[in-house]
């Protein structure tokens, strides 16, 4: 017999570990629609589970097949794209675009070119992307896209063919006022800026049709460190609003990437002593702390050589290198001692085993600085066992947000100077937090903030449907 929610009272605490019938067959609905995608199936659940009690208060929700509707992108394209190398040789890649909604405004959303991207995770991408948008405040609705070409080891002209190749598609599908791409994994100012000469050329058109562009031909101050910043930002605020605060907290962080940097350099300027960093091949250890200097020379070594974090220890007294390549059950990263952990790699980068580590360590806070780092038994215990949890559709908003601010001081043709921006920024995430504190408080889930973020972010854009009709 099919359930529905209306018998489902509100559940006071979110444990995760057991789920409801409707969660289970709501769910097991959309796994056998969606085979093959563990993402993207990851991804929903967890907005299925801490949106019930909004579900079962608010009979519109249900009535409205909201839900239905979500987990059903409005348009999914995929195309061939063919390159050639610097020898002569030809490829062939997949390129993708989601566009899962456009409710709020133009689908937004990065482009992540890596080869472990399937259609799967970008539709786990494009999902997460609906409600941080929705977070930020700003009018745009959600979207991904990508493709498996792997940029590493290419040259910049490779890379360039690629990115041409890329657009002579994806351009059909784009628009300042349609969808709004932006950078990800292996997307960077470099890519950007290919990708956007290449549109410009084939349209015959200078507009804001991608964000994280250079400064100096439309792209906005501040966009390039706005994630990283606002990461640090959302845990500085979680942790004030439990009675601590992040000045001289030792901090774990994963990734070595825009992501990774920008939150290495936030928490210096807050008083923090960030230790860690990683790519694929492991994390380095530093005990005396990964200072601005040191983080100039990794932004050197990561930009301009595209090197690798290894060549960190090689280079400062003290500092010592893990390989981690191939290990896949835990990560020995999150096994050193710290007080916050900030995930800032990719997904699924932190399961239950290495929560279990943090938390014999003491470790008060983590704050996920990449879509969806936690496993979903890694955050489940993280929380259980009160550490203060920073979901990323929350904690890194900040970039997107910062896309926005890019995409409306185009539209103007204006620039807005840094400290504007940064100013923006910060409130922003503010206004992020305290939307996730009050919807957790209001539905009696404490200070569980990745429940709030999914019912805050689920009500904004659920409301935008009702009121827009059966599209
Ligand atoms: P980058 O490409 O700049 O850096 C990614 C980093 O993560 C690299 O150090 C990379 O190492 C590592 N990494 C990537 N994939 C894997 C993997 N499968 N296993 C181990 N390490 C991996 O990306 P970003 O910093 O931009 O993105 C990082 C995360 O943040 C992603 O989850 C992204 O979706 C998310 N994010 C990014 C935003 C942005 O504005 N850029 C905004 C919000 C979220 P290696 O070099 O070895 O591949
Ligand atoms: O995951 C993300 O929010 C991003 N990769 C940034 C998206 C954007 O449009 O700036």
């Amino acid at each position: 017999m099919a359930h529905t929610l209306l018998d489902i009272a509100p559940r006071p605490s979110h444990t995760g570990t057991t789920m409801s019938t409707f969660v289970d067959e709501f769910i097991s609905r959309v796994e056998a629609k969606n085979p093959a995608q563990p993402e993207f199936i990851q991804a929903v659940q967890e907005v299925v589970e801490s949106i019930e009690p909004v579900l079962a208060k608010n009979t519109k929700y249900r009535d409205a097949k909201i839900l239905d509707r979500l987990v059903e992108p409005e348009r999914v394209i995929t195309f061939r794209v063919v390159w050639t190398d610097d020898s002569g040789e030809i490829h062939v890649n997949r390129g993708y675009r989601v566009q899962a909604s456009s409710t709020l405004g133009p689908y937004k959303g990065g482009l992540r070119f890596h080869p472990t991207v399937t259609l799967g995770v970008l539709k786990f991408l494009a999902f997460e992307q609906i409600f941080k948008n929705a977070l930020t405040g700003l009018p745009i609705g959600g979207g991904k896209g990508g493709s498996d070409f792997d940029p590493k080891g290419r040259s910049n002209d490779e890379v360039m063919r690629f990115c041409q190749s890329f657009m002579n598609e994806l351009q059909r599908h784009i628009g300042p006022d349609t969808d709004v791409p932006a950078g990800d994994i292996g997307v960077g100012g470099r890519e950007i800026g290919y990708l956007f000469g290449h549109y410009k050329r084939l349209r015959n058109e200078f507009s804001g049709v991608l964000t994280g562009k250079g400064v100096n031909w439309g792209g906005s101050l501040i966009r390039t460190e706005a994630t990283g910043y606002g990461v640090v930002c959302f845990a500085a605020e979680m942790l004030q609003a439990n009675g601590k605060s992040i000045e001289g907290k030792t901090c774990l962080v994963s990734g070595s990437g825009n992501v990774a940097l920008h939150a290495v350099e936030e928490l210096n300027t807050l008083g923090a002593k960030p230790v860690t960093l990683s790519d694929s091949d492991g994390f380095i250890y530093d005990p005396a702390g990964i200072n601005q200097e040191k983080l100039d020379w990794i932004k050197k070594l990561k930009l301009e050589q595209r090197g690798r974090i290894s060549e960190y220890a090689a280079t400062f007294n003290g500092a010592t290198f893990h390989k981690t390549s191939g290990n896949h059950d835990h990560n020995p990263l999150w096994k050193q001692k710290a007080d916050c952990a900030f995930p800032c790699a990719t997904q699924n980068e932190l399961n239950e085993k290495d929560a279990k580590a943090l938390v014999e360590n003491n470790c008060q806070l983590v704050c996920e600085g990449a879509n969806m780092p936690c496993t979903a038994d890694g955050a489940h215990y993280l929380i259980q066992n009160k550490v203060l949890f920073g979901p990323g559709k929350a904690a890194n908003a900040g970039g997107v947000a910062v896309s926005g601010l890019e995409m409306a001081q185009n539209s103007m043709r204006l620039s807005w100077t840094r400290e504007d921006v940064q100013d923006r920024l910060k409130m922003i995430m503010k206004r992020i937090f305290n939307q996730c504190a009050d919807a957790a408080s209001e539905y009696g889930f404490g200070n569980n903030y990745a429940a709030g973020a999914n019912i805050a972010s689920f009500t904004k854009v659920a409301n935008g449907m009702i009121d827009q009709g059966h599209v």
